[in-house]
């Protein structure tokens, strides 16, 4: 499996996190990257930095007001009073009031869904970074039948305008929007996080061309709480195109792979021109985070099931955070998609 990664995803290193009223150690670390890369170059995969692309894949599927912010708000920052090493707000747009303020703290609020995304000196960079591997991901994929994009940050929460579980720029929404301008057809996205792909089903809810499924710990008790129950199909000519196949919390590989195996029938019948995998590795049961109970061999069963569908594949790597399983799972499963 070729791996496609950028260096400048560890500039973006967030240390705590305001939850539940206190402050904890921030889960997104930038080891996640050096820990995922070193793992993968160890187990034999030929590791590639991705080319520098521009901006132009990132605006096909962001808000261009959003990326502005997001591009420019650290330099900016001096205009907020009393800033230290991070911007963050605790001012959040409501659906019932959103007018747009003219000063940075009311903007990040209209762009920002909690307190997990803290902007520091090197959030674009690595944001950006994170983007340009999906983006060369995705071509890799296009070229040799499959490839593996590190990224780092994470995507999958991010909408075309916001931000929110560790996530800014939406790494898989990006490489599936470019695979249907270089395909001409549909493609389908599989999110298998332990946390719904809310900003990848926003982002493609209204559209016929993206088919996004999506198998998660049930959100009634679980991050992102608002969205990534089963009755959310699809709205406009997107009717039918979405799928959510939320699993009681302490599920195991059972229900695990029976889940992947539904959505990979339902993805069978769209029979998509590319297939993305929104690969987080945080269902697995030793997972700091994760609330299921997936083992190592089930994302090698995974994998085996995944690569059956014999789709031209792009594994974006979205959640799985810091513990020995962690390395552990990526290895198996890249290994059990390659065999
Ligand atoms: C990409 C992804 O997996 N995002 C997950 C966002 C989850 N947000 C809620 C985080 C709760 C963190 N609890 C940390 C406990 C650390 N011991
Ligand atoms: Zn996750």
């Amino acid at each position: 499996m070729r791996i496609i990664h950028d260096a400048r995803s560890v500039k973006h290193d967030p240390e705590l996190f305001f939850r539940r009223g206190s402050l904890i150690p921030h889960p997104e670390r930038a080891d996640r990257y050096r820990v995922l890369r070193d793992a993968a170059a160890a187990a034999g995969h030929r590791i590639t930095e991705a080319a520098d692309q521009g901006l132009g894949p990132i605006r096909a599927v962001h808000d261009a007001g959003y990326l502005d912010l997001l591009s420019t708000v650290w330099e900016r920052r001096a205009e907020i009073p009393g800033v230290g090493d991070e911007i963050l707000t605790g001012h959040f747009a409501r659906p019932h009031m959103h007018r747009a303020p003219t000063g940075l703290l009311g903007r990040l609020g209209l762009h920002l869904a909690d307190t997990s995304t803290p902007i520091r000196a090197g959030t674009w960079e690595a944001v950006y970074g994170s983007a340009q591997a999906a983006i060369g991901g995705a071509d890799c994929a296009l070229d040799e039948g499959h490839a593996y994009a590190l990224c780092r940050p994470p995507g999958h929460h991010a909408y075309a305008d916001s931000a929110g579980g560790f996530c800014f720029l939406n790494n898989a929404a990006i490489a599936a929007e470019r695979m249907v301008a270089a395909t001409g057809g549909r493609v389908a996205i599989l999110d298998i996080d332990v946390h719904h792909g809310n900003g990848t089903q926003g982002i493609f809810y209204a559209r016929a061309d993206v088919l996004t499924v999506s198998v998660h710990a049930d959100p009634a008790d679980y991050f992102p709480f608002f969205a990534g129950y089963a009755d959310e199909t699809g709205s406009g000519e997107g009717t039918g195109h979405n799928r959510n196949r939320p699993l009681p919390h302490g599920s195991g590989d059972g229900p695990w792979l029976d889940a992947i195996g539904e959505a990979l029938a339902e993805i069978a019948v769209a029979r998509p021109a590319a297939l993305v995998v929104a690969l987080g590795l945080d269902a697995s049961e030793h997972d700091p985070i994760g609330v299921l109970r997936v083992t190592g061999a089930g994302f090698g069963q995974a994998a085996r099931m995944i690569a059956g569908a014999g789709l031209t594949t792009l594994l974006v790597q979205e959640g799985g955070y810091l513990c020995d399983a962690l390395p552990r799972n990526l290895v198996t499963f890249l290994g059990a998609f390659d065999a």
